[in-house]
């Protein structure tokens, strides 16, 4: 018999998630030594898009050359465009791992890189492909490491620790280390640390801290969420009028006494507002801290402008900076603007779960995060998840939110919406905390009792 501590345990998956990767390294080299072009597909949001961003530094690095398209879902139509394609090695990234038959039958070398429970079972192992997946290890993919970790994982065997920074903007994006960081991730920040590529210091966790001014910064901080004040600007000029600081300067240009009022005052509201905060300290100001790299990464996905997130994981750090930056501003202004609807709107409830619906076309792309936000806020039931609906014509875009409260009572929101929209002919699947599916619109309602049951049922 034999008697593992927890420590041990996890060590030995985390060996074990390494040993894919180094696996999945030695093909990438392979290919890089005979010259051949990777082709690299992968998600469209922060993760993703760094995950990319990771993968093609590396190869960079090694003087090889690469493809890279970034794509919402990989979809039939995807599969079936790359099929046509010649090259001679493919890599999938933060997506992948529920369409392993499929990218089987590509005929090139296949490396999978996602984080995602969702896992096609039916796929027989093949000798063209390296699946790197971390809950094929036992290991958590929603908290304890993200596609772009993932990619680090296969790029770390060629020692490219400068590299770590960006592998923990994914983790971010995927709002993995919320709490501190745990599992690969601490292992990637660890790299990071000891190699000078990442800081860690106490501080305020504001958005955007060194570029805004501070009633911005503290109005656009979600995360953590300050009730009265984030998402609210003139609820955070009036906190900053009140404690007598100006809310037009940045923080930096605060004196020392009052930057420790402001301090205080936050904490007040919620304790979580000051804590680790992650830098790349190379990086030019608007990158360093690796949350407000992460946020500009995502803003580009959410604008469809992957490209100049790509970019900016490639290194640009001019025009496409600058205009991730106004992207950004837009879209926190539009975040803000959907939180306020939630607060006058609310959520409809069901027995086991609550929802929100829009046709409104700019809503339609926070409706996931202003969820999120929503919870944390308190202006949703914590206790129930949130379904938020998005008509798309005749179909109905669904993204599935709860929080780890809920998750703890065994609700899985990526297996209850994946078998919900199953069975009006959808699809759907992702994380326990965080999923998404899409469904016919005449479906919509049958297809919210559904997922109300089997919450019930998830919750036993
Ligand atoms: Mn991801």
């Amino acid at each position: 018999m034999c008697f593992l501590k927890a420590g041990d345990m996890i060590q030995k998956q985390q060996h074990s998630l390494l040993n894919k990767a180094e696996e999945a390294c030695d093909l990438l080299r392979k290919h890089l030594e005979s010259d051949h072009v990777v082709r690299v597909i992968s998600h469209n949001d922060a993760d993703g898009i760094s995950a990319a961003g990771v993968i093609c530094n590396a190869i960079s690095r090694q003087k090889g050359k690469f493809h890279v398209t970034i794509v919402p879902r990989l979809k039939e139509s995807v599969i079936s465009r790359i099929r046509k394609e010649k090259y001679k090695l493919f890599v999938f990234c933060d997506m992948g791992s529920a369409s392993l038959t499929e990218l089987g039958r590509l005929k090139g070398d296949v490396i999978v890189a996602d984080h995602h429970q969702t896992i096609d079972k039916e796929a027989k192992s093949r000798e063209n492909m390296v699946h790197v997946n971390p809950h094929l290890h036992g290991l958590d993919g929603t908290r304890d490491v993200s596609a772009s970790g993932v990619s680090y994982l296969i790029s770390r065997p060629m020692n490219y620790p400068e590299l770590a920074g960006l592998a923990l903007v994914g983790a971010f994006g995927d709002m993995q280390c919320v709490g501190g960081m745990q599992g690969i991730n601490k292992t990637i920040l660890k790299d990071g640390l000891e190699a000078g590529t990442v800081e860690v210091r106490e501080d305020l966790k504001l958005a955007r801290m060194s570029q805004e001014p501070l009633y911005r910064a503290i109005s656009h901080t979600f995360n953590p969420a300050i009730p009265g004040i984030s998402a609210d600007e003139e609820g955070s000029r009036a906190f900053l009028e009140k404690l007598g600081i100006s809310y037009g300067v940045k923080f930096r240009e605060l004196g020392n006494e009052e930057k420790d009022i402001l301090k205080d005052e936050l904490i007040k509201i919620n304790p979580n507002v000051f804590g680790n905060v992650y830098s790349i300290p190379k990086e030019v100001p608007q990158l360093r801290n690796i949350e407000d790299y992460s946020k500009l990464v995502d803003a580009c996905g959410k604008n469809k402008k992957h490209g100049v997130g790509l970019s900016i994981c490639l290194g640009d750090r001019e025009k496409s900076l600058e205009e991730a930056e106004a992207l950004l501003e837009r879209y926190q202004d539009n975040l803000a603007k959907g939180i306020g609807w939630i607060k006058k709107e609310g959520s409809t409830s069901l027995r086991n779960i609550q929802y929100i619906y829009t046709a409104d076309k700019k809503r339609k792309r926070v409706m996931g995060t202003i969820s999120s936000i929503g919870l944390e806020l308190g202006l949703l039931d914590p206790e129930k998840p949130v379904i938020a609906l998005s008509r798309m014509d005749n179909l109905v875009k669904i993204s599935g939110r709860t929080t780890q409260k809920v998750t703890g009572k065994g609700v899985n929101l990526g297996s209850a919406l994946e078998a919900a929209s199953k069975s009006f002919g959808g699809t759907g699947g992702g994380h326990n905390i965080a999923a998404g599916a899409v469904v016919p619109y005449k479906s919509m309602e049958n297809f919210l009792h559904l997922v109300d049951d089997i919450v019930e049922t998830q919750t036993g």
